[in-house]
């Protein structure tokens, strides 16, 4: 049966990621179409003008082009909250709100350029191409970029299972994310010197709603990286 939405991207974007789950979490169908970064077709810049990952397309709106289709993931979540409000990912306390939302941009962007910039691409890009990873700058990220933003998010989690409340929220969706792009290769922070945040993310990637997105993960991680690089040295 063809599913009401098409995600355009690939399962290891963090970004995608956030949107698979909160799809999962919302119980909506949706197919997977491989974009891949590095060598993104004609037609997907027509949808992605930045040219960024992923995209959703709403098939009853429309089944192709640039029509039926919203980019960016925050986008995506957020016009996916107004379609199936239950259960909620944004918390309806307006102060709420602004902080999950605070915690959404501090994964997006501060996690992301350091974990994704820094560590990510140095490896799996440079094995994709048949190259050797670059340790030394994945290390540099490891060992000094990466613990200044886990001692952020292990003071904002003060011991809680949730960033927010009491349930999940779009703030644990969008760390988790970025925390599982470092897991696939150079495993967890230290649980000694950030024990909530390793306990919050370990929760994380075993809840339901990650798993369709770990399993299409692990596919594409385990042929690259048989295994994860200790990047502590
Ligand atoms: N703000 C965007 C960021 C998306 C993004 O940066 N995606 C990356 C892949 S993880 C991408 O498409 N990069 C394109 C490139 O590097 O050329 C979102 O939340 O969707």
């Amino acid at each position: 049966m063809t599913a009401p939405y098409i995600l355009y991207g690939s399962p290891l974007s963090p970004f995608q990621r956030k949107v698979e789950a909160v799809m999962a979490l919302k119980g909506l169908a949706y197919d997977c179409e491989e974009v891949s970064v590095m060598a993104m077709p004609d037609w997907y810049k027509e949808i992605s003008p930045l040219g960024r990952i992923p995209s959703l397309r709403v098939r009853e709106i429309a089944e192709d082009g640039a029509a039926g289709t919203i980019t960016d993931s925050s986008a995506i979540c957020g016009y996916l909250e107004k379609c199936q409000p239950d259960p909620a990912v944004y918390p309806a306390d307006p102060f709420d709100y602004g902080r999950a939302l605070w915690l959404e941009e501090y994964a997006d962007t501060g996690m992301a350029i350091a974990g994704g910039l820094g560590l990510f691409r140095p490896i799996i890009f440079n094995l994709f191409q048949r190259k050797e990873p670059d340790l030394d700058t994945a290390r540099k990220t490891w060992n000094e970029k990466l613990p200044p933003l886990w001692d952020y998010l292990e003071g904002e989690l003060d011991g809680a299972d949730h960033f927010i409340g009491d349930t999940i929220s779009i703030a644990d969706i969008a760390v988790a994310c970025q925390i599982a792009q470092t897991d696939m290769l150079a495993g967890l922070p230290d649980k000694s010197r950030w024990p909530a945040l390793v306990a919050h993310y370990q929760a994380m990637r075993e809840h339901d709603c990650f798993q369709r997105n770990n399993a299409g993960c692990a596919k594409i991680v385990a042929k690259l990286v048989p295994d994860k690089f200790d990047l502590s040295a």
